[in-house]
């Protein structure tokens, strides 16, 4: 039986912000006082996390002097030497502070936007120091309620400006980092520019700097707009930008629960862990979820413990789909080969590939009447999540 302990290898992330998560909703305020950034480093490595993420406000707080800030950097950089977490990505809190109410990068006002600049450069700055990778981009404020106050394609010009700087900084000092884009479609503003993944993937095409760029989509905030995460992941791995990743819970069509990984769309969540380790991604699984308004202290460990078991069992279960010989059948019976056909639709254009094609003969019918057995398929996968296969 197997124990699904995690490894470092696994590569499970946490957000400081998540387990640290004081249960604070519009309707009421913080029902647990979190332990220390320290302790929750501690206790993470303990757990069998690979890392840790942070806000630059997560550890320092907003305003604090150098001196301040070199004292709490120092601490942090000794347990995670001690607890060996590393810190695998951060990013900077362009949401919290009134100053950003109407936007960071798209704000209106240039002393705003330039801000968050020195903010962001400043942030990078620590989460080099700390040895991070990955810089994470979430434009929470980056949107509008009244469409009037701001100008959509400003705002798009605003926003690339602002990470062409960035790429150029991290280029200029010699930094060795990449930049991962979230998107999310509205909260807390109405409507948040470049809403989903795909756009993000459209506007990192725009930039001077693609190949230092890639996306972070979350579980979320596909799903909060009623698309499909899982082939939202599918289409940033195949464009190599899948750079980071967030895991998390989510019914459709609700505000953003953040509820632990694989809380809610079991079949969903198996596809998705099936692709990541089918595929090889190796980068960091950040969970970033929430533990609920009800958990205590202890709850808030059991939280995190479910979002990696969750996980294994997963990849468990993909291990078992790729094994399973009945499945595997249904498999190669639709994965129909053409000797002739195959290497011209896998290679490139050319006039006599067009010629073969526009002259060949098909027989419509007989292709629209192949088995395609899928109510059988889906119900051998339903049977296998259950665990009665
Ligand atoms: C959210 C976002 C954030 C970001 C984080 C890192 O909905 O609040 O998911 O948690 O991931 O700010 O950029
Ligand atoms: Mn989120
Ligand atoms: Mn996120």
């Amino acid at each position: 039986m197997a124990t699904y302990t995690p490894q470092k290898s696994d590569k499970f992330t946490f957000g400081l912000w998540t387990v640290g998560n004081p249960g604070v909703d519009p309707f009421g305020g913080a029902v647990r006082t979190p332990v220390t950034p320290v302790e929750r480093v501690r206790k993470l490595g303990e757990l069998g996390a690979y890392g840790v993420n942070l806000h630059d406000n997560d550890l320092i707080p907003f305003g604090a002097s150098a001196t301040e800030q070199d004292a709490i950097v120092k601490e942090f950089q000794s347990v995670l030497a001690e607890s060996g977490v590393v810190c695998a990505m951060a990013t900077t809190n362009l949401f919290s502070h009134p100053v950003f109410k109407d936007g960071a990068f798209t704000s209106n006002d240039p002393k705003v936007r330039a801000f968050a600049r020195q903010k962001v450069m400043r942030s990078i700055d620590l989460g080099v120091e700390l040895g991070a990778p990955i810089y994470v981009f979430w434009g929470g404020r980056e949107g509008v309620e009244i469409e009037a106050s701001k100008d959509p394609v400003t705002a798009a010009k605003r926003f690339r400006d602002a990470l062409d700087f960035f790429t150029e900084y991290v280029l200029d000092q010699g930094y060795d980092l990449k930049f991962a884009l979230e998107a999310k479609p509205n909260e807390p503003r109405g409507d948040i520019y470049l809403p989903t993944t795909g756009a993000m993937l459209g506007f990192i095409s725009t930039l001077a700097h693609p190949e230092m760029v890639g996306v972070n989509p979350e579980f979320a905030h596909e799903t909060m707009a009623g698309l499909s995460f899982y082939h939202a992941v599918a289409q940033a791995l195949e464009a190599g930008k899948l750079f980071h990743i967030d895991l998390n819970g989510q019914k459709p069509g609700r505000y953003d629960q953040d509820y632990r990984f694989g809380q809610e769309d079991y079949k969903q969540n198996f596809f998705l862990v099936k692709l990541l380790e089918d595929y090889g991604y190796d980068g960091p699984k950040h969970f970033d979820a929430h533990p609920l308004r009800t958990s205590d202290p202890d709850d808030v460990w059991e939280f995190a413990k479910g979002c990696m078991r969750t996980y294994l069992i997963f990849k468990d279960k993909a291990a078992q789909f790729n094994a399973d010989p009945e499945i595997q059948a249904i498999w190669r019976q639709i994965s129909v080969r053409d000797a002739v056909l195959d290497p011209i639709l896998d290679g490139k254009y050319s006039p006599q590939n067009a010629q073969t094609l526009k002259s060949h003969a098909f027989d419509a019918d007989a292709l629209a009447a192949q088995k395609l057995p899928y109510e059988k398929l889906d119900q051998l996968v339903f049977d296998l999540l259950l665990g009665v296969r």
